[in-house]
C-alpha cells in the first residue's frame, strides 16, 4: 500500500509543515514529502491540486485529503494508536496544550517568523510579546512539573503536544530566550538536540529560497 503523501512548504519557514511532519513521527505513521515552495505563483497553483484551503501542510492518504495540521495530528495517532500521552488525564492535557498552540500566540508568530537558518534576530519586546512568552514558560513548566518524570519532553514520553511547540522552540533559537526559566531552557535544549527536527533543519538549513521578512509574516 502506497504511503501517505504530506504535501509541506519550505522547512525553513513552514511552522505548520514541521508540525505535521513531527506528529507523524510521533504517532509512527510513515509519509512520503512533497514541497512546494512558498509565497512563488507555482505554490498557488499546485496547492489547489491537494487542497482547496490552499495552505500547507496537507496530508493525502488514498482519497482523503486532510488539510490542518492538527486533524493530520489526529488522524495519524487515531490510525496507530500512537502519538499521544497513554494515560487519559495526561492526554487531555496534552491536547489542550496542542490546541492552545494551534490557535493562540499570535503575537509570537507573527513578530518571531519561524526561521530555521536565522541566529541572534532582535526584535523589540511589546507587551503582547513578552505576555506570549510569559504563557508558553508557564505551560512548558507546568507540564514538565507535573508530568515530565518519564523523560525529557512535555509528558515525559515524545508526543505530538512536542512537535506543536518544536517551531516555538526553534524560534528562541532565533530571537532568543529572554523571559524563560530553568525547566523552559531545559525544555529548549533537549527539543533542539531531538533527532527529528535536526534532521528537519539539516534540510532547511540546504534550502536556497529566501522569503522576506514582511511576506514571512503571512506564513506563520
Ligand atoms: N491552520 C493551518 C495553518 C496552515 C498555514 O497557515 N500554512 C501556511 C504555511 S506555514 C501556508 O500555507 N501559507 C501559504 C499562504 O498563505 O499562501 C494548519 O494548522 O495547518
Amino acid at each position: 500500500m502506497p504511503k501517505p503523501l504530506l504535501v509541506i512548504g519550505n522547512r525553513n519557514y513552514s511552522s505548520w509543515s514541521l508540525r505535521a511532519w513531527l506528529a507523524l513521527g510521533a504517532a509512527g505513521l510513515e509519509c512520503d514529502t512533497q514541497l512546494l515552495v512558498l509565497d512563488t505563483p507555482q505554490f498557488r497553483t499546485e496547492v489547489r491540486r491537494y487542497s482547496r484551503a490552499a495552505r500547507v501542510p496537507v496530508l493525502l492518504d488514498g482519497e482523503l485529503c486532510i488539510w490542518d495540521s492538527l486533524a493530520i495530528a489526529e488522524y495519524a495517532a487515531e490510525r496507530t494508536g500512537q502519538g499521544w500521552p497513554r494515560a487519559v488525564k495526561a492526554r487531555a492535557v496534552a491536547r489542550a496544550v496542542s490546541a492552545e498552540m494551534h490557535s493562540g500566540f499570535a503575537t509570537l508568530r507573527n513578530l518571531w517568523p519561524m526561521n530555521i537558518r536565522a541566529r541572534d534576530r532582535h526584535v523589540a519586546a511589546t507587551p503582547a510579546l513578552q505576555a506570549d512568552i510569559a504563557r508558553i514558560d508557564e505551560l512548558w513548566t507546568d507540564c514538565r512539573t507535573q508530568y515530565g518524570a518519564q523523560g525529557p519532553w512535555l509528558f515525559g514520553e515524545y508526543s505530538i503536544a512536542d512537535a506543536f511547540f518544536a517551531p516555538v522552540v526553534c524560534r528562541f533559537a532565533t530571537y532568543g530566550t529572554v523571559g524563560l526559566g530553568p525547566a523552559s531552557l531545559d525544555y529548549v535544549a533537549a527539543t533542539l538536540a531531538g533527532s527529528a527536527l535536526r534532521e528537519w533543519s539539516a534540510m532547511a538549513a540546504a534550502e536556497t529560497a529566501v522569503i522576506e521578512h514582511e511576506e514571512v509574516g503571512r506564513v506563520p
